[in-house]
């Protein structure tokens, strides 16, 4: 039996499709920050005598599609392990779920390690990075802690994961969680949609990856401002590709605009913030550590209905 923790994290240069859907290569590589204040802890327990895997998350059972995604996971590891038994997963999540932080980057990150050790494999993080990647794509990215790059390589082996060292000043994310409804499409769908039909796509693809080149030269020179900027770039170009779809794909609400020209205002006053949202309406923020409170105050002012939560930059995942 094993169990591990896995934080989740927050794409700042966004991942948005795939160029192999089975292996989740992305076609873009991808830049994210992880997140302290949240975790899933899973535990893996290999049973012998079981007919099928079974899947809890929040003590509610996994069922179709959800648990068959859990399975395909289990059955890399199991066939790299040259084992055959069934396992039973316990999954927690203290990712608020109305919080939009996709619980499927610390989730899938949090099993592969579980998993691996489960069945009696060692393997290194950026080998485990590869395994999460099969499960979910953003995972890849949560078997590390502060800033991760996703080098989307072009085969199993070439993309993977690894941390980037800030040198900057602490930073600090803030979650505005403006909605706790359900995506009306998941990311997947959402990423073949925009591929097979976006006259955008190949725009996107060669743009956001420029904007990883230059976000990985921000972050290694601790340059906040040009880190900030290109995360909205690549928040707003995400978007736009998306909407450009047919039918359009719109996951930001009115809220969320909202939210986004507040972010611009607090920064025309002097205080460093940067805006960025996935695929939902909750729109997370990036600030330096010593402004959180006075930008939560401020935001909080003109949003006395939305919900702010802060957390730190995280550190790497555990097994204990
Ligand atoms: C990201 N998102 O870079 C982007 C930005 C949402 C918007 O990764 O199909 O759950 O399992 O690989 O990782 C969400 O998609 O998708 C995501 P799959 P995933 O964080």
């Amino acid at each position: 039996m094993s169990t591990a923790i896995a934080h989740p994290n927050i794409a700042l240069i966004k991942y948005w499709g795939k160029k192999d859907e089975e292996l989740i290569l992305p076609v873009t590589s991808s830049l994210s920050v992880s997140l302290e204040a949240f975790e899933t802890r899973t535990t893996v327990e290999v049973q012998v005598n079981a007919q099928s895997d079974t899947a809890s998350i929040n003590g509610k059972e996994l069922e179709g599609n959800e648990l068959q995604k859990v399975t395909k996971l289990l059955d890399v590891v199991r066939s790299s392990a040259g084992r055959s038994e069934k396992a039973a997963v316990v999954s927690v999540n203290t990712v608020p779920t109305a919080a939009g932080l996709a619980s499927s980057a610390s989730g899938f990150a949090a099993l592969a390690i579980a998993a691996a050790d489960a069945y009696g494999l060692k393997l290194s993080p950026r080998e485990l990075s590869r395994l999460a990647r099969k499960g979910s794509g953003s995972a890849s990215r949560s078997l590390f802690g502060g800033f991760v790059l996703w080098n989307k390589g072009d085969d199993d082996e070439s993309s993977y994961a690894e941390p980037i060292e800030w040198k900057g000043e602490a930073l600090e994310m803030i979650i505005a969680v403006v909605s706790a409804e359900r995506k009306h499409i998941s990311s997947r769908t959402a990423m073949q949609k925009t591929a097979a039909t976006s006259p955008y796509y190949q725009a996107w693809i060669d743009d956001n990856n420029s904007l990883v080149a230059k976000a990985l030269k921000a972050v290694e020179h601790g340059d906040f401002t040009t880190l900030g900027e290109l995360t909205e770039l690549s928040t707003m170009r995400m978007h736009a590709v998306m909407l450009a779809a047919s039918p359009p794909i719109r996951y930001l609400a009115p809220v969320s605009l909202r939210l986004f020209d507040a972010v611009t205002e607090i920064r025309a006053n002097g205080q460093q913030v940067y805006a960025t949202a996935d695929a939902g309406p909750n729109v997370k923020m990036i600030c330096k550590a010593e402004d959180t409170l006075q930008i939560i105050e401020k935001l909080q002012q003109q949003f006395p209905e939305i919900k702010f939560l802060r957390s730190a930059v995280g550190g790497p995942p555990k097994t204990i």
